[in-house]
């Protein structure tokens, strides 16, 4: 047993002596006994789980379905076109790649697709609330292409003025609207409009986090306003396996759009972007848990998720500023609350996101918009409800986590600091005891529960 284990008796006898598989059923534990509150992480079902562990991660599939380098792929080219075909279905998409291994892998495909070196990308920053992989200089892209950054305005909205300037400025091939810090929607017509006016521009969205949203049918869709191509990760609020996933339109959407290439050439390009471009052989077990994540979200009641996590979300956002919590863009109309708590109480991101670990309460330390606090000791957190909406988590339960988080928050003023969070360890592992006791009574799907 490792150092660090706790005294829970294992869920189910471990499969095997190595050490890793107690290592994983002591996340099990983790999981189930905290409450996820990581907006870009969220509980797969039982099937995608048993599909992702399947025999399919023994197959080389390196091409299409129906053009493989390799024979047997009679299995995995069925499942493979299953993927795509609900991919497609999903997002009212004319083509569908389910390869991409992430989200990053899929955005560097589409820049790859499109761009030639040298070529500009507009793009929101990081600190606006953009992704690393949207121009940030410590990515390959960034060495490649160059990058262009819009921002916010103060009321936490994409800065269209700016980027309608930028775009004319900078002539960009690809304006990308696409965030992992944005709690407003976007008004993808109006900037289909900004691009329609730039020769050869193409639109490209990366909704890896309102993914599941859009699915669900209480976000629009980026392609059913004239976007070319969407990107996303399938881990999120999709509540599929870790992974990419590209969506493009193959004909031309909006007829002011001129491009070099006639838009149904795009998803030839994207498929070799995709491979030989910039991947090899394929994941199939994954893609077949893709293929699994997508058919539920197909479901109705993959609708009313949707519909429960901005309800969630937006309970909870209320809540915590009826506790004195600065919100970042003032609320939310998505799955994400971005906190201010330097202001609000004078702690730093970091301090508070490690005290709230100790609760079980998991989310991360996150910069705002005008931060100076830097990567490593931003000024707020983070935090969604994908994750508990999936245990079943309500309106109830966002007020006593609101509660927990300002619990927690006044130990940390009280403490001052990191280090000095200690003296308060009694108070910390009261709330705890509290988290892991509402918890449990919510379980995770697909695996055994904690029995003591
Ligand atoms: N790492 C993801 C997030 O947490 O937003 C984005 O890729």
């Amino acid at each position: 047993m490792p150092a660090n284990s706790t005294t829970s008796k294992p869920v189910v006898n471990p499969s095997s002596t190595d050490p890793v598989f107690d290592l994983i059923h002591q996340e099990e534990i983790r999981q189930s006994d905290g409450l996820e509150l990581i907006p870009s992480e969220n509980y797969v079902s039982a099937d995608v789980l048993k599909a992702m562990g399947s025999v399919l991660t023994n197959k080389y599939s390196e091409g299409y379905p129906g053009k493989r380098y390799y024979g047997g792929n009679e299995n995995v080219d069925q499942i493979e076109t299953f993927a795509i075909e609900r991919a497609k279905q999903l997002f009212h998409a004319d083509h569908a790649n389910v390869q991409p291994h992430s989200g990053a892998n899929a955005n560097e495909a589409v820049y790859f697709a499109w761009c030639q070196p040298g070529d500009t990308i507009l793009a929101m920053s990081l600190p606006a609330g953009g992704h690393l992989t949207h121009g940030s200089p410590v990515t390959r892209s960034a060495k490649i292409y160059h990058f262009v950054g819009y921002g916010v305005t103060p009321e936490g909205d994409i800065d269209y003025d700016e980027l309608e300037r930028l775009a004319r400025e900078h002539q960009p091939k690809i304006i990308l609207v696409g965030y992992s810090a944005f709690m407003k929607i976007p008004d993808f017509a109006r900037v289909a409009k900004i691009a329609a006016a730039i020769p050869d521009c193409m639109l490209m969205a990366d909704m890896a986090h309102v993914a599941g949203l859009i699915a669900g049918g209480v976000h629009p869709n980026p392609l059913d306003f004239g976007f070319h191509v969407m990107t996303t990760t399938t881990h999120k609020t999709l509540r599929g396996p870790r992974g990419g996933l590209i969506v493009s339109r193959g004909k031309v959407s909006n007829p002011l759009h001129k491009v070099p290439h006639t838009l149904e050439k795009l998803p030839t390009l994207i498929d070799r972007a995709v491979f030989p471009g910039t991947q090899g052989g394929p994941l199939d077990h994954v893609i077949a848990a893709k293929a699994v994540a997508f058919g539920e979200d197909l479901q109705p009641a993959f609708q009313t998720y949707a519909q429960q996590i901005v309800a969630n979300a937006k309970a909870l956002a209320a809540e915590l500023q009826n506790l004195g919590f600065t919100l970042q863009g003032g609320g939310t109309d998505n799955h994400l609350i971005l906190v201010n708590v330097k202001d609000s109480f004078g702690i730093d991101g970091k301090t508070y996101e490690t005290a709230l670990d100790k609760v079980g309460l998991t989310l991360n330390a996150n910069a705002l918009p005008t931060d100076k606090g830097g990567a490593f000791r931003p000024s707020g957190v983070r935090l969604g409800t994908p994750a508990m909406t999936t245990r079943g988590l309500g309106l109830p339960e966002m007020k006593i986590i609101a509660g927990w988080m300002k619990r927690v928050l006044d130990l940390c003023v009280k403490a001052g600091s990191e280090d000095q969070l200690d003296q308060y360890a009694a108070e910390l592992e009261t709330i705890r005891a509290e988290v892991r006791t509402l918890a449990r009574q919510f379980p995770i799907p697909g695996i055994p529960q904690p029995t003591e």
